[in-house]
């Protein structure tokens, strides 16, 4: 869904401008230091390619009609040979493309080797979103609605250089900022990098206000004062059902924003149930199947989740327990919920029993679920006689799936 506030933020957003092609030369903005390389070299090869389509196509109208066939004048022989006229015919595209070569390999081995003292990130990509992974072990927890999904949100420092380490989890995507104008593919058996610097923020760039006492904590840093300047960040693989969607906002922020950001990152308040549901969502990519408002998405909400009866693919309804999400998110394919595609991969062995406990707290609080807190938990076991104790429960789910 494009909402009023999709539609205005890609009018507003150069990038956007530039792709969709509103805003004439002058929006084709660069976000990055190599971005003019790029576009340079891409014009001159443009009017090349231009120039040498005009002047064939030229020649061709030319002859077409200078030897065109006349009644009483009989047909020239072809000439066979002619010696100079083809090594200038060679030799000349020759230096031209070789230029062309060396001038695109050096722009791609500035775009692949990181300068010195680049700051590391790493990046792993899924179906469908994206997860950052700072120096000191942060992880994004803000995201941003567009075009009707949440997705996350990337502080960058401005004029420092930064290397993208990054892998994929099972699919080939592809990481694409536009405004960067590198592309590079990620996979899931090898680490391949992209480096790239921001340009330095100016008076241009937005002011992003301090909002006190805001408790709904959706807007990214909401109580910092800061410059900054977005970015689009595309997956330019097809990867699935929602590729399309898979977008990301890198934020350019100046350096000691970027420390500040960085720091409250590392330790997000896993006590307060709302960011500890966007801490999983955003780590585990849950974020791309999941909302925590009630909306649907490829899965069902974790909103009004916990402790509802639901029905599943089996023609079963059962109460959402304790039991229910650890099969859900250990053993996905042995319960599907009705209307839903079984589309989500096991977390066995990527998501800590240490996390796994957390969001199984976080879940049944009354933030989330009118059913919270606590008390559903302590209920299910005896409501229940059929279930294993949680030790069992992935076993008999296992079991229970028979795939
Ligand atoms: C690729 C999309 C996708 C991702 C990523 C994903 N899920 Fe799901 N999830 C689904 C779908 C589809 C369903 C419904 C079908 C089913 O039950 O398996 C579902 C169902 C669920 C359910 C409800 C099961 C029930 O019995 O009601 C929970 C809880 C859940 N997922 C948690 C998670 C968690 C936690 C993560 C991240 C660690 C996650 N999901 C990541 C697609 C996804
Ligand atoms: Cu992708």
């Amino acid at each position: 869904m494009i909402t009023p506030a999709t539609v205005t933020m890609l009018a507003d957003d150069p990038v956007a401008r530039w792709l969709f092609g509103s805003g004439g030369r002058a929006a084709q903005q660069s976000g990055s230091a190599i971005a003019p390389a790029v576009d340079s070299l891409f014009m001159v090869i443009f009017w090349i390619s231009m120039f040498s389509f005009a002047l064939l196509m030229g020649l061709v109208l030319y002859f077409v009609f200078r030897y065109r066939a006349r009644p009483g004048v009989p047909g020239q022989r072809s000439v066979s040979h002619n010696t100079p006229l083809e090594l200038v015919w060679s030799i000349a595209p020759l230096i031209v493309m070789t230029w062309m070569f060396f001038k695109g390999f050096w722009i791609f081995m500035d775009m692949q080797i990181a300068e010195a003292g680049a700051e590391p990130i790493a990046v792993v990509a899924r179906q469908w979103t994206w997860t950052f992974t700072y120096p000191n072990g942060a992880i994004s927890p803000e995201k941003t609605r567009i075009a009707g999904t949440d997705n996350p949100v990337f502080v960058i420092p401005a004029d420092m250089p930064v290397k993208l380490t990054m892998s994929a989890e099972n699919v080939i995507h592809s990481f694409w900022v536009p405004a960067f104008r590198g592309k590079r593919d990620i996979f899931p058996n090898r680490y391949t990098t992209y480096q790239f610097r921001a340009n330095p923020l100016t008076e241009d760039d937005p002011w992003h206000e301090p909002v006190v006492g805001d408790e709904t904590r959706t807007g990214p840093f909401h109580e910092l004062g800061y410059r900054y300047r977005d970015h689009y960040v595309f997956c330019a693989e097809f990867c699935g059902d929602q590729h399309s969607e898979m977008a990301a906002i890198i934020r350019v922020v100046n350096p000691d924003v970027y420390a500040k950001v960085l720091e409250r990152w590392a330790t997000p308040d896993l006590t307060d149930p709302i960011i500890t549901l966007n801490f999983i969502r955003n780590k585990y990519g849950c974020v791309s199947c999941h909302t925590i408002d009630g909306t649907a998405s490829t899965g069902p909400t974790w909103k009004n989740l916990f402790g509802y009866e639901v029905l599943y693919a089996d023609g079963q309804t059962r109460l959402v327990d304790a039991d229910r999400i650890r099969i859900a998110v250990y053993d996905p394919a042995a319960e599907i919920r009705a209307g839903f595609p079984n589309q989500m991969n096991s977390y066995q062995g990527t998501m800590s029993q240490e996390h796994f406990e957390k969001f199984l707290w976080a879940i049944q609080q009354k933030e989330i679920t009118d059913k919270g807190p606590k008390s559903i938990l302590d209920d299910a076991g005896q409501n229940q006689p059929n279930d294993q104790p949680a030790g069992g429960g992935g076993d008999g789910g296992g079991d229970g799936g028979g795939e």
